[in-house]
């Protein structure tokens, strides 16, 4: 069975365990997915994400979801695109690995993740796809506790992308 889905939509709309966040570093909100998360969790999630005291670029913390459908979110912090050269990949590859072992650790079986850093963050979207879904194919591959990862696209133009990588290599 493939464990890894493509969906178009609202990630804030998913019935998963838990959806991730692209958040920022001080994790108190902002704009695009983050912000259409913090709107529909309400205050609470707010409240809870100030206790958390930020977190680092590549790294993953977890919250509950209030008012959200889901039960859980992941907060990640993928990097700003500065070209390249600097580690955004690795970076980026990180926030994935760090959000999907948060999740196994809390034996969470689905999982929804938006396109980390390709919106404010400005990551070249082609490049991000290849590295979500390698990294989430190779986290898959020793692990047999996730049920379904969803790859959540917003725009055309990601959805393009994610089908064309998906069906090429499945
Ligand atoms: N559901 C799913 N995907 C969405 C939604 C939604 N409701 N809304 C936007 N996207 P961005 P980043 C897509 O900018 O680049 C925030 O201000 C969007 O089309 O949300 O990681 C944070 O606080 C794009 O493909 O996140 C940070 O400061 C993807 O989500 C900063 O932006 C990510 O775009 C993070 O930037």
């Amino acid at each position: 069975m493939n464990r890894i889905q493509l969906y178009q939509g609202d990630i804030t709309e998913m019935h998963v365990d838990a959806i991730v966040n692209a958040a920022n570093k001080n994790l108190l909100g902002g704009g695009g997915v983050d912000g259409a998360i913090h709107r529909v969790a309400g205050p609470k999630l707010l409240e809870e994400c100030t206790k958390l005291k930020g977190c680092e670029t590549g790294q993953a913390k977890i919250t509950l979801a209030y008012r959200l459908p889901c039960r859980f979110v992941i907060h990640t912090v993928g990097p700003v695109w500065h070209g390249g050269e600097i580690g955004e990949p690795k970076q980026l590859a990180s926030a994935y690995q760090s959000s999907l072992k948060l999740a196994k650790e809390h034996q969470l079986k689905t999982v929804a993740f938006p396109n980390i850093s390709t919106g404010v963050y400005a990551f070249p979207k082609q490049l991000a796809a290849e590295i979500a879904i390698g990294t989430v194919r190779n986290f898959l591959k020793d692990d047999d506790s996730f049920e379904e990862i969803t790859f959540c696209v917003y725009d055309d133009e990601n959805y393009e992308i994610y089908e064309k990588l998906l069906t090429q290599k499945d």
